[in-house]
C-alpha cells in the first residue's frame, strides 16, 4: 500500500500493510528473503554507477550495505514511528553505536540520562571517552539537570524512556526543547515502550532507537536494532560509512523474521500491557514486596507524565523484594513458569536480576544513583495468562525464607 494512503490508517492496519510491496515478479504475498551476500552487475559501467549512487532505489551491491528485505522492514518501521526514514541494524547496540559514532567526533560532548541500558552506558562511559567524546550523565527525570549539563560542544542529548530496568521516564518534549535550544539532537531509546505505546518523534525527538530484538520482533529469535527519524539524518547514518566499516548490518533473514513478528505487535502489546498492569497491581499488595516500578501505577512518581506522553505503559515491571538480594535470588530460583533470562518482549515471561545480569557495566555508585538497587528484580511480561504468571510469583514469594 502506498505511503500516503497507509499514513491515515489505524496502527494495526499500518503494521500489517505499511512498507510491504507485493513482489512484482512472483506476486508473493510474504516478503521474499533475499538471502545473498552479493549482487551481480550486467557490466562494469552498471557496477560503477551503482557504487556511485549507493542511495538510489535498487542500488543493491553487497548485503553489508543493504538488501531489499532490509529495505521493506525499514519502510514499515519508519511509518510505524511516524518518521521519514529508518535504518535497520544488526542489534540495538549496533543502532546506538552507529548513530553516535556518525553524529559525534573527537571533542564533542553528550548529555546522557544516567538510567539507561548497561551496554549503552558502557559505550558512552568507557569507549566514547577513549576517542575524545565526553559524556555527562545526569538524572534526566528532572529536565533541568539536562539543561545544566549542556555545553557549547554538546551534540547529543541521549535518553531512554521508560528506562531499563527502573522504568523511570524523561519528559520527551522538554528534553527535545532543551537539546534544540543548544543546537543538539535528541536521541531516545524507546525500546521499553515500542512504537505501540509511545511516539517520540511527534514529541520533538530527532531520532528514536529500538532494540528490535524485543517487542518489535516479539518472538525471542532475533538480535536486531533500528534507528528512525528525518531522512537527511538517517541517510547520513546509513551512508557516512560507520555501519559499513564496523559491520553492523542486519542479515536478510533477521529482517524477514522481524517483518513477520511485527505484524502482531498491536495484538501482543494489548495483551502484554494488560497483564503487566495486573501483575504490577498484584505485586503492590503482596506483603513480601517493598516497592514496585511500573508507569501505569498511580504510585509511580511520574504517572502523570506517563499518561501525557505514552499511549500505554509497556510490558516491563520491576520490583524490590523484602529481604534484598538474597530474597530476590530465592524468588528467581523458585519460579516455575517465569523463565530466568535477560531480554524482554518475548512470548515467555522472563525474570532477571539487573545488578548482576543486565547492568553490571555500571559502577556500583552509578547503578545506585540510577535506582538499580542490589535487590531489584525485573519481570518482562510475556503472552501467558495473567493468572498463571501471578500464581507463579505468589507461590515463589510465599516460599521465601
Ligand atoms: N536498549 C535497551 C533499552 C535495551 O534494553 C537493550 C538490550 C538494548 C538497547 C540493546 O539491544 P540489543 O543489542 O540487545 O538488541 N537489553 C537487554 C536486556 O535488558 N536484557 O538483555 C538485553
Amino acid at each position: 500500500m502506498k505511503k500516503e494512503n497507509i499514513e491515515k490508517k489505524g496502527f494495526d492496519t499500518q503494521i500489517v500493510h505499511a512498507g510491504q510491496d507485493i513482489d512484482e515478479i512472483t506476486g508473493s504475498l510474504s516478503t521474499p528473503i533475499y538471502q545473498t551476500s552479493t549482487y551481480v552487475f550486467k557490466n562494469a559501467e552498471e557496477a560503477a554507477d551503482k557504487f556511485t549512487n549507493k542511495g538510489e532505489p535498487g542500488a543493491y551491491l553487497y548485503t553489508r550495505v543493504g538488501s531489499p528485505t532490509q529495505e521493506q522492514l525499514e519502510n514499515k518501521l519508519a511509518i510505524l514511528e511516524g518518521g521519514e526514514a529508518a535504518l535497520a541494524l544488526s542489534s540495538g547496540v549496533g543502532a546506538i553505536t552507529t548513530s553516535i559514532l556518525t553524529l559525534c567526533s573527537q571533542g564533542d560532548h553528550i548529555v546522557s540520562a544516567n538510567s539507561i541500558y548497561g551496554s549503552a552506558y558502557a559505550f558512552l562511559d568507557r569507549h566514547c571517552s577513549r576517542f575524545g567524546i565526553e559524556t555527562t550523565f545526569v538524572d534526566a527525570t528532572n529536565p533541568e539537570n539536562i539543561r545544566k549539563a549542556m555545553k557549547q560542544n554538546t551534540k547529543i542529548v541521549y535518553i531512554e524512556s521508560p528506562s531499563n530496568p527502573v522504568l523511570s521516564l524523561v519528559d520527551i518534549e522538554e528534553a527535545a526543547k532543551i537539546a534544540h535550544e543548544h543546537g543538539a539532537l535528541l536521541l531516545i531509546d524507546g525500546t521499553f515502550a515500542s512504537p505501540y505505546s509511545q511516539k517520540p518523534l511527534k514529541l520533538g525527538a530527532d531520532l528514536v532507537i529500538h532494540s528490535a530484538t524485543k517487542f518489535i520482533n516479539g518472538h525471542g529469535d532475533v538480535i536486531a536494532g533500528v534507528v528512525i527519524g528525518k531522512k537527511a539524518i538517517i541517510d547520513k547514518i546509513r551512508f557516512d560509512g560507520v555501519m559499513d566499516t564496523t559491520g553492523a548490518a542486519i542479515s536478510p533473514f533477521d529482517a524477514w523474521l522481524i517483518i513477520r513478528g511485527i505484524k502482531t505487535l498491536g495484538v501482543r502489546m494489548r495483551k502484554i500491557t494488560e497483564t503487566a498492569f495486573e501483575v504490577a497491581k498484584f505485586l503492590e499488595t503482596h506483603p513480601m514486596i517493598e516497592a514496585v516500578h511500573y508507569p501505569g501505577l498511580e504510585s509511580h512518581p511520574q504517572h502523570e507524565l506517563a499518561k501525557k506522553q505514552m499511549d500505554d505503559f509497556g510490558g516491563v515491571v520491576s520490583f524490590e523484594v523484602k529481604g534484598g538480594v538474597d530474597a530476590g535470588r530465592q524468588l528467581m530460583n523458585s519460579v516455575k513458569l517465569c523463565t530466568l533470562a535477560v531480554s524482554l518482549g518475548d512470548a515467555e515471561t522472563l525474570i532477571e536480576h539487573p545488578a548482576s545480569m543486565t547492568h553490571p557495566q555500571l559502577p556500583r555508585e552509578a547503578r545506585l544513583e540510577a535506582g538499580i538497587t542490589d535487590g531489584l528484580v525485573r519481570l518482562a511480561i510475556g503472552l501467558e495468562d495473567a493468572e498463571d504468571i501471578i500464581n507463579d510469583l505468589d507461590e515463589a514469594l510465599n516460599n521465601i525464607k
